[in-house]
């Protein structure tokens, strides 16, 4: 990957390319753990985690919270400026800094490209003009999109939801500007495209109609699908479940509630899920539930790489920083197989003190290792079979006799009755070995290494 030169102003100076140093490097510019082109079981580091930079937390948001103005060191999102002039600044800083960092992938809504014009057409000309610029700073630095998605909830006319809106036009108004954004993703070569409904949802049940809102965001979905197909995008659809926020309640809730209205509505099998740390933490999950859980209904798509606050119940989306945490979960996306058409995006942003332009490098720094060093501790426990053999040997009776009819649907209940009567059957408890497994587990993350 090149960084960019000639008469392309530098927004990170003194940066980069940030390059392998190892673990033993105290170097806050570079790698300790993450050496994208080195393999580790089967293939390249980059290649299991398709890290992606995240275009709206890290160059569009200005620091700005519900109390206070933006705080940070940002020239490209000065006010006053051409909107489109400022929005081309903006993707050359974006660029320079995914290109010095070696990140191979990033994300973006169609409103963190191009700022929205008075019309819709006006507007999906700005963002083909962007998407254009785009095209060339992606050729010219090697790094790929691993999704976009459009903004369906800052613009007022989406207050009372954009599928689920009470009003038709505004579904159409969503429809048409996801069809829009969905071309320029298949333009730009994306690998997903992903739908997070904040605004589909409600505030008071007392305004609301559940079953005909559940049957608009299905009718929406299945537009999405047929586009797909229509304009030969052969990348995934993914939906992004969060049980609320900025809504009361968010349909999308959890991985078991899309799952089972996919199931519902005939989309299982075209959409699958992009799961994010902190969504997972406000619907009261553990990151490693939902994806366990996904893997499980496979539905496991991508994932939203943050974290919340232990105190704060809202969406902190502070970058990921927990080896422990991200082992657990790179370990169940690894058993289900590992990542196919998604990756890692890091939908997290800096503390609104963290004013300097290279608080955002050392935040992604941070971060990659973290997940680098999570996946080699996964590989590790995953190479070793110490779970998965312990998992297949407490789940052993199932394949035989009496489990195996049981599933088959060769006992009846009244069955099970006469057999526990007749047998006089006492099954007693098998250890769980939790706390031994935990062990388990922190030995391949104290122990994780560079094989
Ligand atoms: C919001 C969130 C979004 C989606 C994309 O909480 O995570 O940024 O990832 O719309
Ligand atoms: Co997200």
């Amino acid at each position: 990957m090149s960084v960019p030169e000639g008469d392309v102003p530098e927004f990170f100076p003194g940066v980069g390319p940030v390059r392998y140093a190892g673990p033993d490097s105290d170097d806050p510019l570079a790698f300790r753990w993450y050496d994208a082109d080195r393999v580790v079981a089967g293939k390249p580091m980059a290649e299991h985690l398709r890290m992606a930079v995240c275009y709206w937390h890290s160059f569009v948001w200005a620091g700005a919270d519900v109390f206070g103005a933006g705080t940070f060191d940002r020239p490209w999102t000065a006010p006053g400026r051409d909107p489109m002039e400022a929005a081309a600044q903006k993707m050359a800083a974006a660029f320079e800094f995914m290109a010095k960092l070696g990140a191979p992938y990033f994300c973006f809504h169609d409103r963190d490209l191009a700022p929205p014009g008075a019309t819709f057409a006006e507007s999906c000309a700005r963002l083909d003009a962007l998407v254009d610029q785009a095209l060339g700073h992606m050729e010219r630095t090697g790094v790929r999109l691993l999704w976009g998605t459009a903004n369906l909830f800052s613009h007022p006319r989406f207050a009372a939801g954009a599928a689920t809106s009470p009003d038709p036009e505004v579904f159409a108004h969503a429809a048409a500007q996801v069809a829009h954004v969905l071309e320029a993703t298949h333009r730009m070569g994306g690998a997903n495209y992903v739908l997070w409904g904040g605004r589909e949802g409600y505030e008071t049940l007392l305004n609301t109609d559940l079953r005909r809102e559940e049957a608009q965001l299905a009718r929406f979905l299945h537009l999405v699908v047929e586009h797909k197909y229509r304009i030969g995008f052969e990348g995934a659809i993914l939906v992004e479940p969060k049980p609320a926020e900025p809504a009361k309640h968010q349909y999308d809730h959890d991985v078991a509630t899309v799952a089972g209205f996919l199931v519902r509505h005939g989309l299982d099998g075209e959409v699958r899920l992009n799961l994010e740390a902190n969504h997972a933490t406000l619907a009261g999950h553990s990151f490693h539930h939902e994806v366990a859980t996904a893997a499980a209904l496979g539905v496991l798509g991508s994932i939203d790489a943050n974290r919340g606050d232990a105190q704060n119940g809202w969406d902190t989306d502070q970058f990921p920083n927990s080896v422990e945490e991200c082992t657990l979960v790179l370990y169940e996306v690894l058993r289900a197989g590992g990542f196919t058409t998604g990756g890692v995006n890091f939908d997290a942003r800096l503390r609104r003190q963290s004013v300097d332009r290279d608080d955002l490098v050392h935040a992604h720094v941070g971060a990659m290792d973290t997940l680098a060093r999570a996946l080699l501790a996964a590989v590790s426990l995953l190479e070793s079979g110490e779970l998965e053999a312990f998992r297949h040997d407490r789940y052993a009776a199932w394949d035989g006799p009496l489990g195996a009819a049981i599933l088959d649907g060769g006992r009846s209940l009244a069955d099970l009755h006469r057999l526990v009567l007749d047998d006089d059957l006492d099954p007693r408890p098998a250890s769980g070995r939790q706390e031994l497994l935990e062990r388990v587990v922190n030995r391949h993350v104290e122990q994780a290494r560079w094989p």
